[in-house]
């Protein structure tokens, strides 16, 4: 069997999609032959040739929601010129799936974690396949979510299908110039309430979403990949890598040992403390990225839900300072209630955690966050298509600030606390 992947990335962000390289993989596994067509590099015209000399039995759609219009346009023109199945997963075909259904232009919409879920219905063509909603006879099978995936049994991604995105060159330290990127864990427990994770743990109900990969695994991963490809820096995309204190310990035991190339890692204030920090530092850890998102309890805890008190967040990024990392913070503006004052509020606590650099987005409504559903049901007018660019445009009316108001304070947010103008190519820093 042949399947071609689609990665529709309208930010042609250089970012190798862990999502997709983990299921090329794990169907690599089960000898089935995955191609690519991936628009950070190439054309729409070189995809349909793709679709013609591939002849695939699946063409297979990842898409984060600002990218679904997108891949419906692909798609319409793949179904001028073929009949193969179209399918889409990704966090929109998850969280907005009755929507993709309805709108007719997919065969399938996978839901949640994808290797299963998409192994089994390309290999039983079953409408009642699990994790899988399926148009079948004018029919739409909503099926109930399958097996989540053992992380621990999984091949590792697809490095070499996406090797194209690890030529980059970082924009807080130009010495880099080639990335590798691994994840550790997945599903975040926490509940922040403008992120999808927590709606995650719902969809599967009673299973585990929180799951560990083994340490051993992931550093011959680390070996093999970094001695493949000749990466000189090391990206563990987990969103909360140091959540469980003695296995990070282990880590940067084995990776000072066995790898010892530079790292950076992402993770929550509340998960960190001097001897975490140390031993990161100790086993090559170059850069720390946290969320402060707010410099006001009422949206940081209240809106947000973060649960992450100023004093802890002031406490994490003065400590990783003193340990010598280099820090860098992900900020929010334009939450539901959020003045220009509070604005400043969080340029203020961003100077008083000494961050060396920041990265702050204007606030935007997805499918699947709690946040979203919360400015549905309290009257935000919602515009129906995502922006492009999350620097320079939102999907929510602001309550008071206007668009160019936000853009404003962001400006002013830059200009204090350094770090993204907005106009470098999203995706890692
Ligand atoms: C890393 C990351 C990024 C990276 C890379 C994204 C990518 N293409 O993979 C970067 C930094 C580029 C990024 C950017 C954005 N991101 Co982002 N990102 C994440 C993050 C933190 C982790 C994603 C990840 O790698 N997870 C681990 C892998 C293993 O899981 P996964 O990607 O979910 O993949 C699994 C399933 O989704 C599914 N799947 C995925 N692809 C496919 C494809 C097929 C065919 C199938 C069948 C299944 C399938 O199976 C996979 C394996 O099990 C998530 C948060 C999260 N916790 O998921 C947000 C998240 C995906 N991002 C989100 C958003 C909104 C964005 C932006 C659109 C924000 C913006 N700018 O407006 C931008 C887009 C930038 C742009 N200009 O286009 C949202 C998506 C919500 C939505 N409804 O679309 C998330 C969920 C965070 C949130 N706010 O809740 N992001
Ligand atoms: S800590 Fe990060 S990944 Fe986890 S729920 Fe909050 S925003 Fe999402």
């Amino acid at each position: 069997m042949r399947v071609l992947f689609i990665h529709t990335n309208i930010g042609k962000v250089l970012q190798m999609p862990m999502g997709m390289a983990y299921i090329s993989s794990y169907l690599k596994s089960k000898g089935i032959e995955t191609y690519l067509w991936d628009n950070t590099f190439e054309t729409s015209n070189d995809l349909l040739d793709k679709v013609n000399e591939i002849d695939p039995d699946f063409i297979l759609f990842g898409a984060l929601s600002p990218d679904y219009e997108y891949a419906c346009e692909l798609a319409r023109a793949i179904k001028d010129l073929t009949d193969v199945p179209l399918i889409i997963g990704g966090p929109h075909a998850t969280f907005a799936t009755a929507e993709v259904m309805a709108d007719g232009i997919f065969d399938v919409a996978i839901r949640g974690d994808g290797e299963y879920a998409l192994y089994n219905y390309i290999t039983t063509r079953d409408p009642h396949s699990p994790g899988a909603w399926v148009r079948y006879n004018n029919v739409i099978y909503m099926n109930p979510m399958g097996t989540i995936p053992d992380v621990t049994k999984l091949p590792w991604p697809d490095h070499e299908m996406f090797r194209r995105h690890s030529d980059k060159v970082m924009a807080w330290d130009k010495a880099y110039k080639n990335v590798a990127m691994f994840i550790t864990a997945r599903g975040c427990p926490f509940k922040c309430t403008y992120c999808g994770c927590n709606n995650l743990h719902k969809l599967y109900e009673d299973q585990r979403v929180t799951r560990f990969r083994d340490i051993n695994d992931v550093i011959d991963e680390i070996k093999t990949v970094t001695s493949t490809y000749h990466n000189d820096l090391v990206w563990l995309t987990d969103e909360t890598f140091t959540m469980k204190k003695k296995r990070i310990l282990d880590f940067c035991d084995k990776y000072k040992e066995q790898v010892g190339l530079p790292f950076a890692i992402e993770t929550r204030a509340d998960t960190v403390n001097e001897e975490i920090l140390r031993a990161l530092k100790d086993a090559g850890c170059v850069l720390l990225c946290m969320g402060i998102e707010s410099g006001v309890d009422r949206i940081r805890n209240g809106i947000y839900k973060k649960n992450v008190s100023r004093e802890k967040l002031v406490e994490a990024f003065l400590l990783a300072k003193k340990v010598g990392l280099t820090t860098s913070s992900f900020n929010i503006c334009g939450g539901p209630t959020e003045t220009a004052e509070d604005i400043r509020e969080t340029i203020k606590l961003n100077q008083e955690c000494k961050v060396d650099m920041g990265k702050m987005t204007i606030f935007n409504a997805f499918p699947g966050s709690e946040l979203t559903e919360w400015c549905k049901g309290n009257g935000y007018y919602i515009r129906g298509n995502y922006p492009d660019n999350y620097y320079v445009d939102s999907n929510i009316k602001h309550d008071t600030l206007s668009i160019d108001e936000l853009i404003g304070l962001r400006k002013e947010f830059v200009d204090s606390v350094g770090g993204f103008t907005g106009s470098e190519v999203e995706g890692i820093v």
